[in-house]
């Protein structure tokens, strides 16, 4: 593969985060992609949120799959962990390792093709099981990586570069993800960064799986006339459900005075989701009605983005497994090993 180093010096005036670290801090290699790819400006909101958040960067494990979405990794968080799995086996992995240190925070990076196809039984699995992740599909409607065959996410009738349109039904993602029990869903555009960091900083603050489909255009294979993932149509049919801010427990609380028109919602780490409606009534916390939204803005041919759903007080794997507060992979031989007596008494309730 190829790649560039950045160079490490900066400006000495390069703004602090509250942890002493500039954004360069969270920045990876030299980003290879095409330019102009959705991508990348995915990835520029992920260092911003990072960095917003005040995250260690050395606290952060962030994996994906095989694509040129699940390449991203590299061109961020430089000095956090990461893995880069097997095409569609990112969602195993990130549980595997999430289940061995629940310290960190985990960031799953994939596409469409990489989840809506090949990992989508592992997409499922992850989700269902509430693994405390932010998972982020970057949704360009095709493989860009092998070339720009539809996805299983191009919508019906959607033109390709050659011109042949898209026979398929679409598979939603961000319907799934609500259907299987994620408790943090929104929907973003690559194209809009004001919404798009404080839904990833929203969806890093919250305990349980956290999944955002964000539509990235790929300029390449999928940015003609015609297509319904191109710059210019999501423009064209994006609607926005909420304004979204994310404010830190360090941060002074205010509120708006323009009743009925923001929501408050506090997380599991003190920080506060504040969301500001746009659509009158919708209420993010409720599940059917995400659903009904979805499918309503789908019969238009629009795309409702934003804070979907949330469940503040969801629990996670690690909740429902009841596991020890300690990482597994900090525990030691007599916490690992009760002894004979303790096996002996499993042995005899069994008998
Ligand atoms: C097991 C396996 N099957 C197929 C491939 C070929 N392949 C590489 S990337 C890819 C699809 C990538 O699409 P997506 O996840 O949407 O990423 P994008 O490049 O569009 O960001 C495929 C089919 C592979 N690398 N491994
Ligand atoms: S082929 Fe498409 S998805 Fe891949 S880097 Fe180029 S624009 Fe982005
Ligand atoms: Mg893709």
């Amino acid at each position: 593969m190829t790649w560039l180093a950045k160079p490490r010096l900066h400006h000495p005036t390069l703004p602090c985060n509250a942890i002493g670290f500039t954004r360069r801090d969270y920045e990876g290699k030299i980003s290879t992609l095409c330019a102009g790819c959705g991508h990348d400006s995915i990835s520029a909101a992920i260092i911003q949120a990072c960095w917003e958040l005040d995250i260690q960067p050395h606290r952060i494990a962030k994996l994906s799959g095989i694509g040129c979405s699940s390449k991203t990794p590299d061109y961020f968080l430089g000095q956090s962990h990461g893995f880069n799995t097997v095409h569609g086996r990112m969602p195993s992995v990130l549980t595997g390792a999430n289940l061995a240190n629940r310290l960190l925070t985990y960031l799953g990076v994939s596409g469409d093709g990489d989840s809506a196809s090949i990992g989508i039984g592992q997409f499922v699995h992850a989700i269902r099981r509430g693994v405390d992740m932010t998972y982020i599909v970057e949704n360009n409607g095709v493989y860009g990586l092998t070339k720009g065959q539809f996805s299983a996410t191009a919508d019906q009738g959607s033109v390709s570069k050659k011109g042949v349109a898209n026979a398929d039904s679409p598979l939603d993602m961000v319907t799934m993800a609500l259907q299987l029990g994620a408790s943090y869903v929104g929907r973003g555009f690559s194209g809009d960064k004001r919404q798009l960091v404080p839904l990833i900083k929203g969806a890093l603050s919250h305990r349980g799986a956290a999944f955002l489909d964000v539509i990235s255009p790929c300029v390449a294979f999928n940015n003609h006339a015609g297509s319904t993932r191109s710059y210019d149509h999501v423009r064209e049919h994006n609607e926005a459900v909420n304004r979204l801010d994310v404010m830190t427990p360090r941060a002074a609380i205010e509120l708006e005075q323009a009743p009925g028109s923001t929501i408050d919602v506090p997380q599991h780490d003190g920080s506060v989701l504040r969301l500001h409606k746009l659509d009158a009534g919708y209420d993010p916390r409720d599940r059917i009605a995400a659903l009904n939204l979805i499918q309503q803005r789908h019969a238009r041919g629009e795309l409702a983005t934003g804070l979907l759903f949330v469940d503040p007080a969801a629990d996670d794997l690690h909740g429902h497994l009841r596991t020890v507060d300690t990482p597994l992979n900090a525990l030691g031989p007599a916490e690992l090993c009760p002894g004979a007596a303790a096996l002996a008494k499993i042995n005899a309730a069994l008998r």
